[in-house]
C-alpha cells in the first residue's frame, strides 16, 4: 500500500482534486458521530483532518479511533499543539507557520513533538503553513500570536511559498483560518500554485460548492472544509 503522500502526488499528477473534512473535537456534536461518519462516507471527501486549538489528546484519540473504524479514508492529524498527537491516526500535518515569526510555531513545537512522533507509526507530512488575511481575527492568529499575511502583498506570499518548498516541505497550506469571513482569494491561490511544484492545500472560510470549485480551478490540489460541514451536516448532499 502506498503512503498518504504518494496518493496525494498521484492525484495531483492526474489532476484529481482532493477534499478533506476537518473535524474539530471542540466543535463537533459527539452525540451524532454515527450520522457524521455516514455523511462523510457519502461525501466526496478523500481525507479526514482532525484537530483543534484547545482539545486534549484523549478526546482526539477517541475521535480518531471512531473515524478510522467508521470511514474508509486516511485520518490525518491537524494539530494546534504537540499535546494533540494520537498514534491511532494515519498521518500528521507537521505544520510550520511560515507566515509568522513566532519561534514556537516555526520550530519549537516540532522539537517537543519529535521524540513523541518517533515512537508512533504516523506518516509525517512536513507542511509549510501560511496564514492569509481574511477580514476577521481567527483562532490561528490568536493562538499563534502572529499576524496573517496581507493579501495586498502577493509577492511576499509567493516568496514564502517558494521558500517553503526549498526548505523541503512536502505540502503548502494556504489558510484563511477556520470560520474566516473571507476565503483565500482565487488570484493568490493561482499565483502561489504557479510558483511551487508541491501539492497545494487551501482552507478557511470556504462555505459553498462554488467556493470549493473556485479554489480547485485556481490551482488548489486539496480543499479543506470545516465550519460549513460542522454547521450543516447535509452540506455535501447536493454538492459535487
Ligand atoms: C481551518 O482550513 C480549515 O484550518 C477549515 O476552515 O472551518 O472555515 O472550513 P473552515
Amino acid at each position: 500500500m502506498g503512503t498518504i503522500y504518494e496518493a496525494i502526488l498521484s492525484a495531483k499528477k492526474e489532476s484529481r482534486k482532493l477534499l478533506a473534512i476537518l473535524l474539530d473535537p471542540d466543535k463537533i456534536n459527539w452525540e451524532t458521530l454515527g450520522l457524521l461518519s455516514q455523511k462523510i462516507n457519502a461525501s466526496p471527501a478523500s481525507h479526514i483532518f482532525i484537530g483543534g486549538s484547545h482539545v486534549a489528546t484523549p478526546r482526539i484519540s477517541e475521535l480518531v479511533s471512531f473515524f478510522k473504524k467508521a470511514c474508509d479514508v486516511p485520518v490525518i492529524l491537524f494539530p494546534g499543539n504537540p499535546s494533540q498527537i494520537s498514534d491511532r491516526a494515519d498521518g500528521i500535518l507537521f505544520l510550520s507557520l511560515l507566515s509568522g515569526r513566532n519561534p514556537d510555531f516555526l520550530v519549537g513545537h516540532h522539537v517537543q513533538a519529535a521524540p513523541i512522533l518517533a515512537k508512533t507509526g504516523l506518516e509525517i507530512l512536513p507542511t509549510g503553513y501560511l496564514l492569509i488575511e481574511s477580514g476577521s481575527e481567527t483562532a490561528v492568529a490568536r493562538v499563534s500570536k502572529t499576524t496573517p499575511m496581507p493579501v495586498s502583498d502577493v509577492e511576499t506570499i509567493i516568496h514564502t511559498a517558494m521558500a517553503s518548498e526549498m526548505l523541503g516541505h512536502k505540502l503548502l497550506y494556504l489558510e484563511a483560518g477556520s470560520g474566516a469571513a473571507s476565503a483565500v482569494p482565487p488570484d493568490i491561490i493561482k499565483e502561489v500554485s504557479g510558483c511551487i511544484s508541491i501539492p497545494l492545500i487551501v482552507g478557511g472560510g470556504i462555505r459553498t460548492g462554488q467556493g470549493i470549485e473556485a479554489a480547485f480551478q485556481n490551482g488548489a490540489d486539496l480543499v479543506v472544509i470545516g465550519t460549513a460541514f460542522e454547521n450543516d451536516i447535509h452540506f455535501f448532499d447536493t454538492k459535487p
